[in-house]
């Protein structure tokens, strides 16, 4: 605790005495281990490489659209299974069937990576591996799957890079990450006027709050990431986020705008949203936020003009994007130990 007071102490002073000092690093070229603008007592915060978390979004775009009950979803499904035990996670794999609102009864698997699995001291960092079976929002072939590469793939590309970076620098004993990928978020129905049911959305969440793994699974907080890898993405602070963990939404944004993501990170609020974090909080009782490009008031539709389009490919993939979003969490992260 006393020590706690004089890492803030020496971050407020740091911050007040020397507030251009983190403009001048260009975050991008960066290599090297990170100068943290708030710096803590014996934790250095690795680069994260945007780069590798670029080539991780884009080996899941190469198997295809990653739609349920699929060979390109078992493929991905089995690649990042076995991606995560290269990097020396604990790997469980959750499979489960659920009917889609359609009536079809998918075949999915929610799959958690987890460092340091002994640890009393937890965080919880999710995204959903899945995409969506039909670009309804486009109006050109509305009826075939998209690439998904920002939703779906941007997300678990970060936290494979952050994989990456935790077996290369290991968590203290303290300290424990569980990296959840949810299956099945995407399948939810077609909204047409007024017909939008949540809950045929984020099956795999449903499923794992209501049936835990590991068994009695708790964590400090968690981390959503959705949409995260978009060129020009802009992050604003998520209602229910803000509802059930709002300490956790200020450390975030603050560290954001601490080490050089402004930009990315705006101090404003949004609207809530049913995503992952939704069902996480209510059924598993966990605190989480979501990092998610929403803004209500954008002329390009809610979640910018590629969401749920063809649109949603390798080309508005933004390294700067991953970057920014990337290195707070990691940040975040490393900072609980
Ligand atoms: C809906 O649009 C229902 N929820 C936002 C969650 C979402 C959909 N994330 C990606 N696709
Ligand atoms: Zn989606």
């Amino acid at each position: 605790m006393k020590n706690n007071m004089k890492v803030l102490a020496l971050g407020l002073l740091l911050a007040a005495g020397f507030p251009a000092c983190d403009k001048k690093k260009n975050p991008e070229t960066a290599t090297a281990t990170e100068q943290p603008a708030a710096p803590a007592a014996n934790v250095t915060v690795p680069a994260f490489n945007a780069d590798s978390a670029y080539q991780f979004v884009a080996k899941q775009v190469a198997f295809g659209p990653r739609v349920p009950n699929t060979p390109a979803h078992r493929a991905c499904g089995d690649y990042l299974i076995s991606t995560l035990k290269g990097y020396g996670a604990n790997v469980l794999v959750q499979p489960f069937t659920a009917k889609a609102y359609n009536g079809t009864t998918l075949e999915l698997r929610n799959i958690m990576a987890q460092y340091n699995p002994a640890a009393n001291k937890r965080i919880l960092l999710a995204a959903h591996w899945d995409t969506r079976h039909l670009a309804d929002k486009d109006p050109a072939n509305p009826t075939k799957p998209i690439d998904g590469a920002n939703d779906g793939a941007s997300g678990v590309a970060v936290l494979l890079e952050i994989a990456r970076q935790l077996q290369a620098n290991p968590l203290a004993q303290n300290l424990g990450v569980d990296l959840m990928l949810f299956d099945g978020e995407d399948y939810g129905q077609p909204d047409n006027a007024g017909e939008y049911i949540p809950d045929t959305w984020c099956l795999g969440s449903q499923y794992w709050g209501k049936n835990l793994m590991p068994k009695g699974y708790t964590a400090h907080y968690g981390i959503l990431l959705d949409m995260v890898g978009a060129k020009g993405a802009r992050f604003a602070q998520e209602e229910t986020s803000r509802t059930y963990a709002g300490d956790v939404v200020e450390k975030v944004w603050r560290t954001a705008n601490q080490i050089g993501y402004s930009d990315y990170f705006p101090f404003q609020e949004s609207p809530g949203i049913t995503d992952d974090h939704t069902y996480v909080i209510q059924h598993a009782n966990i605190r989480m936020i979501d990092i998610v490009a929403y803004d209500p008031t954008s002329p390009d539709g809610f979640f910018g003009p590629y969401h749920h389009r063809h649109t949603d490919n390798m080309d508005i993939i933004d390294r700067n994007t991953l970057k920014a979003v990337g290195q707070t969490v990691l940040h975040v992260v490393m900072h609980e130990q």
